[in-house]
């Protein structure tokens, strides 16, 4: 049994990532390949309930210390309990956010040292990587419209365009050093030329 596929979704707020994963998901089930789709932070009873901390605006307020290594703490449960155990038995992982929404995140948005969440995406990860990561990038202005539409926003919604700006700055650069691994996706066009978009890197795979 070889070992599944690995793809990620990344990009900031209303890129329209959760609308592609089922989009994936449905491609991937039309052709009979056995797969789980997940997100983070969440993805196991325990990491929820971090997520479900970490997105409640009425949380105490959340060091960045302690945002970042929750973020690592749901991650880990996560590749412990469901990541890893499906791609061993051969099952593809479609992952909404991973390790990219950290370096964009908390090291975009918050300023957090490079060298840290390096050194706790080894201690967490080991080799583990996406296989691929498809990086939905849109000006923040059409994102926030898109999540406005939505209703109230969450802790990491209510941040300042300044921090999605600094957010959608770090994914740009965590594209250009994994060029291989990371495909850019325009998010601001059609969802039908979006999606043709997605088909066109995620073919490769399926070969
Ligand atoms: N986080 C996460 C960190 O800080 N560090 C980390 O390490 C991790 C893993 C999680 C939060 O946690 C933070 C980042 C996040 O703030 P989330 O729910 O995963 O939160 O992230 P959100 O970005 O808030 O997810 P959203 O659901 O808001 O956005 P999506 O999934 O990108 O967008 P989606 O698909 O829901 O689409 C939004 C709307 O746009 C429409 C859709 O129909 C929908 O109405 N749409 C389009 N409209 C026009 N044209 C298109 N091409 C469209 N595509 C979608």
């Amino acid at each position: 049994m070889s070992r599944g596929k690995f793809i990620t979704f990344e990009g900031g707020e209303g890129v329209g990532k959760t609308t592609n994963v089922a989009f994936v998901e449905s491609y991937l089930q039309a052709r009979n390949i056995p797969l789980v789709v997940t997100r983070e932070p969440g993805g196991t009873p325990l990491a929820e309930k971090l997520r479900t901390l970490l997105l409640n605006k009425k949380s105490e307020a959340i060091s960045e210390e302690a945002e970042l290594l929750l973020m690592f703490a749901a991650r880990a449960q996560h590749i412990k309990h469901v990541i890893e155990p499906a791609l061993a038995r051969g099952d593809w992982v479609i992952c909404d956010r991973f390790t990219d929404a950290t370096y964009a995140y908390q090291g975009g948005g918050r300023n957090m040292k490079i060298s840290t969440i390096e050194g706790l995406e080894t201690l967490v990860q080991s080799n583990l990587r996406p296989d691929l990561t498809l990086l939905l990038d849109a000006p923040v202005k059409i994102g926030m419209e898109r999540v406005g539409k939505r209703g109230a926003f969450d802790r990491f919604e209510s941040e300042t365009a300044l921090f999605f700006e600094d957010v959608r700055r770090a994914y740009l650069l965590q594209a250009e050093i994994n060029p291989q691994r990371i495909k850019l996706i325009k998010a601001n066009q059609p969802l039908a030329d979006v999606q043709q978009a997605i088909i066109n890197v995620l073919s490769p795979l399926l070969r």
